[in-house]
């Protein structure tokens, strides 16, 4: 059994090796792979030293893209893959508690809960329309839409990919493995990350979320590939 973990990271050289480290302390991940998305600060060769495995891509593929990179690469070997954020520093550790079901067959996809940051985020409004979209195209009822955190068996993946264009990821996976009747589990963790806030910064970073997730909707909506 095969389990790599695909982290996406894009100008992360912050947090990376964190990232890095953690992931590699878990006893259930075999490889960890880093695809550094044409950054510009260096978190390739931070990830590198961290000692992941990094895919360095010339020009800027969006979260969707990098990951679709990465997975193609992995593809012939990888049983379970394990999504996990590159900005999740020392809590990538708790990916342990997404891969425990889908180990265990108890689940084909896991997605971490995480705790809500005090002080920061934003007003919601992508997350509502994750929400909503995901349970009018499948049913599925989720409580983190967005958590880009999770655990799939083979089965998983192949039902659930191509993974959808830049932050259209999560509900993409979401909507593609309920569909196909696949076992959904969220599994709550005190995962962290650099949430953005209220500042310039996070509304255009949330504005681009919102664009991109309902563009995959729509997608899904019209039962094109995504
Ligand atoms: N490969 C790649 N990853 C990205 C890109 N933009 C963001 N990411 C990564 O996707 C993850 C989530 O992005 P983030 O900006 O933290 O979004 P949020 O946590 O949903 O607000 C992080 O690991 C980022 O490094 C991108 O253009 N390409
Ligand atoms: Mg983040």
């Amino acid at each position: 059994m095969s389990v790599i973990a695909l982290i996406p990271a894009h100008d992360e050289a912050d947090r990376i090796a964190d990232t890095v480290q953690a992931a590699r302390s878990v006893g259930t991940i075999d490889r960890v792979i880093v695809i550094d998305d044409a950054s510009t600060d260096g978190t390739g060769d931070v990830a590198r030293e961290a000692g992941a495995q990094v895919l360095a891509l010339d020009v800027n593929h969006g979260k969707g893209g990098a990951l679709q990179a990465g997975l193609d690469a992995v593809a012939d070997s990888a049983d379970v893959i394990v999504l996990l954020d590159g900005d999740l520093g020392t809590t990538a550790d708790q990916a342990g508690l997404l891969l425990e079901p889908v180990l265990a067959g108890a689940a084909d996809m896991t997605i971490a809960t995480l705790p809500r940051p005090a002080g920061s985020g934003g007003f919601g409004l992508v997350k509502g329309l994750a929400r909503t979209g995901i349970k009018a195209l499948s049913g599925y009822e989720p409580t983190a839409p967005l958590s880009g955190q999770r655990a799939l068996s083979r089965a998983a993946w192949q039902a659930a990919t191509p993974f959808a264009q830049g932050y259209g990821v999560e509900v993409g996976l979401t909507v593609r493995a309920a569909r196909a009747g696949l076992r959904l589990m969220e599994v709550p963790t005190t995962m962290g990350h650099a949430a953005t806030g209220r500042d310039v910064a996070g509304f255009v970073h949330r504005g681009r979320q919102f664009v991109q997730v309902a563009a995959a909707l729509a997608r899904l909506a019209s039962g094109r590939d995504l």
